[in-house]
Protein backbone atom coordinates (compact mmCIF):
# COMPACT_ATOMS: atom_id res chain seq x y z
CA UNK A 1 0.00 0.00 0.00
CA UNK A 2 2.97 2.62 1.03
CA UNK A 3 4.70 1.56 -2.36
CA UNK A 4 1.52 2.39 -4.70
CA UNK A 5 1.05 6.01 -2.61
CA UNK A 6 4.35 6.56 -3.32
CA UNK A 7 4.22 6.01 -6.81
CA UNK A 8 1.26 7.79 -7.27
CA UNK A 9 2.90 11.22 -4.69
CA UNK A 10 5.61 10.53 -7.56
CA UNK A 11 3.26 10.73 -10.66
CA UNK A 12 1.47 13.36 -8.91
CA UNK A 13 4.97 15.50 -8.70
CA UNK A 14 5.86 15.11 -11.82
CA UNK A 15 2.10 15.95 -13.30
CA UNK A 16 2.45 19.39 -11.29
CA UNK A 17 6.15 20.21 -12.80
CA UNK A 18 4.84 19.42 -16.48
CA UNK A 19 1.54 21.83 -15.86
CA UNK A 20 4.17 24.03 -15.00
CA UNK A 21 6.32 23.89 -17.68
CA UNK A 22 3.20 24.26 -19.96
CA UNK A 23 2.52 27.83 -18.39
CA UNK A 24 5.71 28.98 -19.49
CA UNK A 25 5.18 28.93 -23.57
CA UNK A 26 8.16 29.66 -25.32
CA UNK A 27 7.39 33.43 -26.13
CA UNK A 28 10.17 36.53 -27.30
CA UNK A 29 9.66 40.47 -26.27
CA UNK A 30 11.49 43.97 -27.21
CA UNK A 31 15.18 43.30 -26.67
CA UNK A 32 16.41 45.82 -23.76
CA UNK A 33 14.88 49.51 -24.73
CA UNK A 34 14.81 48.78 -28.46
CA UNK A 35 12.20 50.86 -30.77
CA UNK A 36 10.61 47.07 -31.01
CA UNK A 37 6.95 47.45 -31.45
CA UNK A 38 5.57 44.30 -31.08
CA UNK A 39 1.72 43.49 -32.33
CA UNK A 40 0.11 40.50 -30.79
CA UNK A 41 -3.25 41.32 -32.12
CA UNK A 42 -2.27 41.01 -35.57
CA UNK A 43 1.06 39.10 -34.93
CA UNK A 44 2.90 41.62 -36.58
CA UNK A 45 6.49 43.19 -35.36
CA UNK A 46 7.04 47.29 -36.37
CA UNK A 47 9.37 49.98 -35.02
CA UNK A 48 12.40 48.36 -37.16
CA UNK A 49 14.89 49.83 -39.53
CA UNK A 50 15.15 49.50 -43.15
CA UNK A 51 17.32 47.24 -44.32
CA UNK A 52 18.30 45.13 -41.20
CA UNK A 53 20.32 41.89 -41.64
CA UNK A 54 19.60 40.73 -38.54
CA UNK A 55 16.64 40.93 -35.59
CA UNK A 56 18.85 40.26 -32.42
CA UNK A 57 18.91 44.36 -31.55
CA UNK A 58 15.14 44.17 -31.47
CA UNK A 59 13.88 40.72 -30.45
CA UNK A 60 14.98 38.61 -27.72
CA UNK A 61 13.46 34.69 -27.05
CA UNK A 62 12.05 34.26 -23.52
CA UNK A 63 10.01 31.21 -22.31
CA UNK A 64 12.94 28.36 -23.60
CA UNK A 65 12.14 29.69 -26.78
CA UNK A 66 13.95 29.59 -29.94
CA UNK A 67 13.48 32.09 -32.94
CA UNK A 68 13.56 30.86 -36.43
CA UNK A 69 13.55 33.63 -38.75
CA UNK A 70 12.63 33.08 -42.76
CA UNK A 71 13.73 36.42 -44.17
CA UNK A 72 12.07 38.55 -47.24
CA UNK A 73 14.70 38.66 -49.38
CA UNK A 74 17.79 37.78 -47.71
CA UNK A 75 20.13 38.84 -45.94
CA UNK A 76 17.37 41.91 -45.07
CA UNK A 77 14.64 41.17 -42.60
CA UNK A 78 12.04 43.41 -44.07
CA UNK A 79 8.39 43.51 -44.52
CA UNK A 80 6.90 39.86 -44.87
CA UNK A 81 10.03 38.06 -42.88
CA UNK A 82 8.59 35.51 -40.51
CA UNK A 83 9.72 35.08 -37.03
CA UNK A 84 8.47 31.54 -36.35
CA UNK A 85 8.51 30.87 -32.06
CA UNK A 86 9.97 27.60 -31.24
CA UNK A 87 10.86 25.67 -27.82
CA UNK A 88 14.55 25.66 -28.03
CA UNK A 89 15.62 22.56 -29.11
CA UNK A 90 11.91 21.40 -30.87
CA UNK A 91 12.18 22.80 -33.99
CA UNK A 92 9.32 20.69 -35.64
CA UNK A 93 6.76 23.11 -33.21
CA UNK A 94 6.01 26.41 -33.94
CA UNK A 95 4.48 28.02 -31.06
CA UNK A 96 3.19 30.99 -32.86
CA UNK A 97 4.27 33.16 -35.61
CA UNK A 98 4.66 36.63 -36.57
CA UNK A 99 5.56 38.96 -39.64
CA UNK A 100 7.54 41.66 -40.02
CA UNK A 101 6.27 45.44 -41.19
CA UNK A 102 8.53 48.21 -42.62
CA UNK A 103 6.55 50.68 -43.50
CA UNK A 104 7.02 51.91 -47.31
CA UNK A 105 9.37 48.56 -48.25
CA UNK A 106 6.08 46.64 -49.35
CA UNK A 107 8.23 44.28 -51.62
CA UNK A 108 10.91 43.37 -48.64
CA UNK A 109 13.86 44.15 -50.48
CA UNK A 110 15.31 46.49 -47.90
CA UNK A 111 14.61 49.55 -49.63
CA UNK A 112 11.90 51.99 -50.00
CA UNK A 113 11.85 53.02 -53.84
CA UNK A 114 9.83 53.63 -56.79
CA UNK A 115 9.32 49.49 -56.62
CA UNK A 116 6.97 49.75 -53.65
CA UNK A 117 5.38 53.12 -54.99
CA UNK A 118 4.41 51.27 -58.10
CA UNK A 119 3.45 48.50 -56.13
CA UNK A 120 0.94 50.34 -53.93
CA UNK A 121 -0.30 52.42 -57.31
CA UNK A 122 -1.20 48.46 -58.55
CA UNK A 123 -2.77 48.20 -55.35
CA UNK A 124 -5.30 50.83 -55.71
CA UNK A 125 -6.17 50.14 -59.32
CA UNK A 126 -6.94 46.13 -58.63
CA UNK A 127 -3.72 44.89 -60.14
CA UNK A 128 -2.09 43.20 -57.57
CA UNK A 129 -4.09 41.79 -54.52
CA UNK A 130 -2.58 41.41 -51.20
CA UNK A 131 -5.39 38.80 -49.16
CA UNK A 132 -5.53 40.71 -45.63
CA UNK A 133 -5.80 36.73 -44.07
CA UNK A 134 -2.57 36.22 -45.23
CA UNK A 135 -0.40 38.88 -46.13
CA UNK A 136 -1.76 41.31 -43.82
CA UNK A 137 2.48 42.94 -43.49
CA UNK A 138 2.55 43.79 -46.87
CA UNK A 139 -1.28 46.12 -46.29
CA UNK A 140 0.09 47.52 -43.15
CA UNK A 141 3.89 48.41 -45.03
CA UNK A 142 1.48 50.03 -47.38
CA UNK A 143 -0.58 52.08 -45.73
CA UNK A 144 2.36 54.92 -45.30
CA UNK A 145 0.54 57.30 -43.79
CA UNK A 146 -1.66 55.06 -41.43
CA UNK A 147 -5.37 56.35 -42.93
CA UNK A 148 -6.01 52.72 -43.26
CA UNK A 149 -6.56 53.58 -47.26
CA UNK A 150 -3.86 52.27 -49.80
CA UNK A 151 -3.65 54.91 -52.48
CA UNK A 152 -1.41 57.37 -53.86
CA UNK A 153 -1.01 59.42 -51.55
CA UNK A 154 1.16 56.69 -49.51
CA UNK A 155 2.76 55.94 -53.02
CA UNK A 156 3.60 59.64 -52.84
CA UNK A 157 5.68 59.56 -49.44
CA UNK A 158 7.21 56.52 -50.97
CA UNK A 159 8.54 59.01 -53.68
CA UNK A 160 9.37 61.58 -51.28
CA UNK A 161 11.68 58.73 -48.72
CA UNK A 162 13.31 58.18 -51.90
CA UNK A 163 13.81 61.39 -54.23
CA UNK A 164 13.87 64.12 -51.04
CA UNK A 165 15.36 61.46 -48.94
CA UNK A 166 13.23 61.71 -46.35
CA UNK A 167 12.99 59.33 -43.35
CA UNK A 168 10.04 57.21 -42.77
CA UNK A 169 8.93 57.41 -39.20
CA UNK A 170 9.19 53.04 -38.54
CA UNK A 171 6.84 53.55 -35.14
CA UNK A 172 4.01 55.97 -34.98
CA UNK A 173 3.13 54.84 -38.76
CA UNK A 174 4.01 58.88 -39.64
CA UNK A 175 5.78 59.99 -42.30
CA UNK A 176 8.04 62.59 -40.81
CA1 LIG B 1 11.15 47.84 -51.42
CA1 LIG C 1 -2.77 55.37 -46.47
Amino acid sequence: MKKILYLLKVIFVFLLIQSNALCKLPDFAVFGSSTTVIDCTDNLIYGLKVGLTSLDAYIVPIGGASLHIIKSFDPVCDTGTVVNIKHNGVTFNTFNTFEVVIFGDVNGDGNIDAIDAGRIVDYENNMLIWNPAKELCFLRAADVNGDNNFDSIDAGFVFDCEYYQKTKNQITVLAN
